[in-house]
């Protein structure tokens, strides 16, 4: 069995859940390869050292750049803020590892490109790179996306896409590095909204064609982070501006001319972590809800009249995807356990020689509709076209 030596660049919360995934993944998938937790990096040497020993990685290391230079390491994994996505991934691929990179990809649209080119050059030297958007790897959802690409739905007329938390929506929550646009390029848009985007285009296969929008401030000053707190942020004393959004609402057009419903925020009382979706067609509809991810609600128009309606679908049974793996009907999955599943989908692409999705390039086209509904909020919400069309990788 060839191993798979990976470096993970990062220890925060994507940390933890990429830790898990790496150390999960080989003992309960058959993977062509194994990987090997073998360093993780990050700037501070007692913090990193002390996750290095809790994940489960065999070294530390406080220098990324001499890390990625090892010709011990394989695959490079980036879990930092999305101000070092670029400059990381670039040097990883360039040195001949393999990349996994969250999402969002970068924070601006260049930098995306540069990472897209990057991954296209690294390709053609068998070296492979995948971006985070980790709920295409929750069971129900892969189903979902296979029940409309059987036509479950029929034709695609309209999609309801939200992602809402209210982790925000008390004003003294500190100015975190997710509130700074300089580490995190925008707020709830690029945050969770990028989230949103991908399970759209990925369950449907349709690109967003043009988007019209508005973002918003809601807190527009925040505490700065106590020196003490382990937070990534400015510390301080006082209050710093808050140079993000907090919330997102647009309107999106697919190519086939379906309309799309999106909202992303971060002061939706009551809303913990519910990335929504529901897709109406001519022949039924589909939904999911991250809250209750081990099902899906699916509504038949073609059933006789008398027994039409939605109907829950318990997303645990051996035929679905991935499910097989784990444990007997109705056991349930978690919210970690799409990690375990990134990485096998990762390993096995490297070992076959194919970018398993969503690629770098997946990655740019949700990059570039983020951007396009900043433009669109900064020009009174005019509908405005997303830059390039990047063809949705089938996944
Ligand atoms: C924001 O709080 C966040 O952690 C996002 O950054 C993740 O991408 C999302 O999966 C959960 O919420």
């Amino acid at each position: 069995m060839n191993t798979l030596r990976v470096a993970m660049i990062g220890y925060g919360f994507m940390g933890a859940a990429h830790s898990q995934g790496w150390r999960t993944a080989p003992r309960v998938f058959d993977l062509p390869a194994e990987p090997e937790m073998a360093v993780v990096a990050g700037r501070n040497a007692e913090a990193v050292a002390a996750a290095a020993h809790k994940w489960g990685w065999a070294e530390s290391s406080t220098d990324w750049r001499e890390v990625i230079a090892r010709h011990d390491i394989d695959v490079v994994d980036i879990v930092t803020p999305g101000d070092s996505h670029a400059e990381i991934a670039i040097a990883a691929l360039e040195a001949g590892k393999h990349v996994l990179c969250e999402k969002p990809l970068a924070n601006t649209v260049a930098e995306a490109e540069a990472m897209a080119e990057a991954a296209e050059r690294a390709a053609a030297r068998g070296v492979r790179a995948m971006v985070g958007f980790t709920y295409r790897r929750v069971p129900a959802v892969t189903f979902l996306r296979n029940l409309i690409a059987e036509g479950a739905v029929g034709t695609v007329n309209q999609v309801r896409a939200s992602y809402r938390q209210d982790w925000l929506v008390d004003p003294e929550m500190p100015l975190a590095w997710r509130l700074q646009r300089e580490h995190s390029g925008s707020g709830a848009l690029g945050d969770i909204g990028a989230h949103a985007i991908d399970l759209a285009q990925f369950v449907t296969g349709l690109n967003i064609e043009k988007v019209s929008g508005v973002i918003d401030t809601i807190v527009k000053e925040r505490p700065l982070l106590d020196a003490g707190s382990g937070l990534s942020g400015t510390a301080g004393t006082g209050y710093g501006q808050v140079s993000v959004d907090d919330v997102a609402i647009f309107t999106g057009r697919f190519a086939s001319g379906a309309l799309a419903s999106f909202e992303a925020s971060r002061f939706a009382t009551g809303r913990k972590n519910a990335l929504q979706i529901e897709v109406s067609g001519d022949r039924g509809a589909l939904a999911f809800d991250l809250e209750d991810l081990n099902s899906v609600q699916f509504y038949d128009r073609t059933a006789p009249a008398d027994r039409q309606g939605f109907r829950k679908i318990l997303v645990t049974e051996a035929e679905h995807p991935y499910v097989s793996a784990w444990w007997p009907a109705g056991h349930m999955l978690g919210y970690e356990h799409g990690f375990s599943h990134q990485v096998k989908d990762l390993v096995e692409g490297i070992v076959a020689g194919a970018d398993p999705h969503p690629s770098f390039a997946d990655g740019l086209r949700v990059q570039r509709v983020l951007d396009a509904v900043e433009r669109s909020s900064e020009n009174d919400s005019a509908w405005t076209r997303v830059a390039v069309d990047v063809p949705v990788q089938a996944g």
